[in-house]
């Protein structure tokens, strides 16, 4: 199958364009870079040295065999799109280019503005592309399971049946997201569904939990082929981050109580979904929502798994920068992709040791100034420029 990779270059969409490649399909990658420059902006890098996207794909060449194609450019400017949907002619797109930060949406006016202009503009342009090309390519779209928020009833996988004053329906479940950038991800949800109601496209949004781990059988066979590890306290996703903070002996930063609980997953479980849902695609004008994580967890519950397998390491409550509930219930549906044949990784202390291990090897690379959280969700000017500032 011709897989058209979007955000080739980050976290995730290097991996999975490895992955996708090794298992034979024909990938092209697009980015337009964004990531590495928000690190020039920030003052930060990915603990694990990356190499540029040219490089890596080189090495992928030598050490496979397979070409992966590079396609430079920016998802907001239409003309690239529609060049390069036309230019590759893909079977399946698989959309990881956002920025895909909360804390960095909630910098301040500029920030929110850049990731929802930037998201949402990404992917309508894409929606137009693949309405005017051919809409029988399937769209799988990143979306976050963050769109749903906790409210105080079970979450289901994208749709709930409701009975109302003696009538029924099955609608979209109610959104309810924690930053500005997730309600970026409700847009392109609401987009999507509408450009396969009124064009038949047929999309699958995969609802992805928080993300760990930072090794694929693929990224393993090369240090060229390494994907980030980020452990900021703008990027740096929760569990990554508290192995890097025990390996340089930081403190744990738990944000308020702690219980806030959100679906996990292993990062090579997004690989296989991915996977799963290219090969089993939704019929035309089908608007499929996956929920896509194996396990839920505190994230006090995270903490203290990492501060057992550190000896001396300690976990420290910080006043919570985010508004957010630190104590609620917690019941997300996630079945689809197990019936279609998910088999994950849980969460063992092996994979944790693996974390802490690839932490330990580049711990001296660690700018030790850029682990506390600084930006304040309350605050509209941020504590980002204001700790600048002083
Ligand atoms: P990332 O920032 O590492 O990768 C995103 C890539 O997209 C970057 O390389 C960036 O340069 C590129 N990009 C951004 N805007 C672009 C544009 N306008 N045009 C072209 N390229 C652009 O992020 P990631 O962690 O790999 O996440 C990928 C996707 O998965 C995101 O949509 C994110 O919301 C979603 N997701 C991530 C996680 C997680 O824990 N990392 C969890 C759930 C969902
Ligand atoms: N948290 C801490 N301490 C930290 C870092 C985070 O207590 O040092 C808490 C946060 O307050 C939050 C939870 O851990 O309650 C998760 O935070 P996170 O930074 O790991 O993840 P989040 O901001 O939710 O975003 C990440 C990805 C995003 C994706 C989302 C999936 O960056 O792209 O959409 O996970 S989900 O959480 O399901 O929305």
């Amino acid at each position: 199958m011709r897989i058209l990779v979007l955000g080739g270059d980050g976290y995730l969409g290097w991996p999975v364009a490895l992955y996708l490649s090794r298992k034979g399909h024909d990938v092209a990658v697009v980015d337009n870079f964004a990531r590495r420059g928000y690190d020039f902006e920030m003052g930060v890098d990915s603990l694990v040295p990356i190499k540029s996207l040219q490089q890596r794909i080189r090495t992928w060449e030598e050490i496979s065999g397979y070409k992966i194609h590079p396609y430079v450019g920016d998802l907001t400017d239409a003309a690239f799109v529609q060049g390069t949907l036309a230019d590759f002619a893909p079977h399946a797109i698989v959309h990881f280019a956002e920025q895909r930060s909360a804390p960095y949406s909630m910098i301040d006016r500029a920030h929110a503005v850049y990731t929802q202009v930037n998201n949402v503009t990404g992917t309508l342009n894409l929606l137009y592309a693949i309405a005017e090309q051919d809409t029988d390519i399937h769209l799988v779209k990143l979306g976050s399971m963050g769109e749903y928020g906790t409210p105080n009833i079970d979450i289901e996988e994208g749709f709930i049946e409701i009975t109302h004053k003696g009538r029924k329906d099955v609608l979209p479940y109610p959104k309810q997201p924690g930053s500005f950038y997730h309600l970026s991800k409700v847009h392109d949800s609401h987009n999507i569904h509408f450009a396969c109601r009124i064009w038949g496209l047929r999309s699958t949004d995969l609802n992805q939990g928080v993300v760990y781990g930072q090794e694929t059988e693929e990224t393993a066979l090369h240090p060229d082929l390494a994907t980030r590890y980020d452990y900021d306290g703008i990027f740096g996703t929760v569990l990554n981050r508290f192995a890097v903070q025990a390996v340089v002996n930081h403190p744990l930063t738990v944000y308020g109580k702690g219980g806030q609980t959100r679906g996990m997953l292993d990062i090579r479980d997004t690989l296989a979904c991915v996977e799963l849902a290219v090969l089993n695609p939704p019929a035309a004008g089908e608007y499929r929502v996956f929920n896509q994580f194996t396990e839920s967890f505190s994230v006090q519950q995270v903490a203290e798994k990492v501060a057992a397998l550190w000896p001396g390491a300690e976990i420290v409550h910080l006043e919570d920068p985010r508004v957010e509930e630190e104590d609620h219930y917690y019941r997300a549906a996630h079945t689809k992709l197990l019936d279609l044949g998910l088999v994950p990784h849980l969460l063992s202390d092996s994979v944790i040791e693996n974390l802490l291990s690839t932490a330990e090897r580049y711990k001296d690379r660690v700018i030790r100034e850029a682990i506390e959280p600084t930006v304040n969700w309350r605050r509209t000017a941020s504590s980002f420029h204001y700790a600048r500032r002083n």
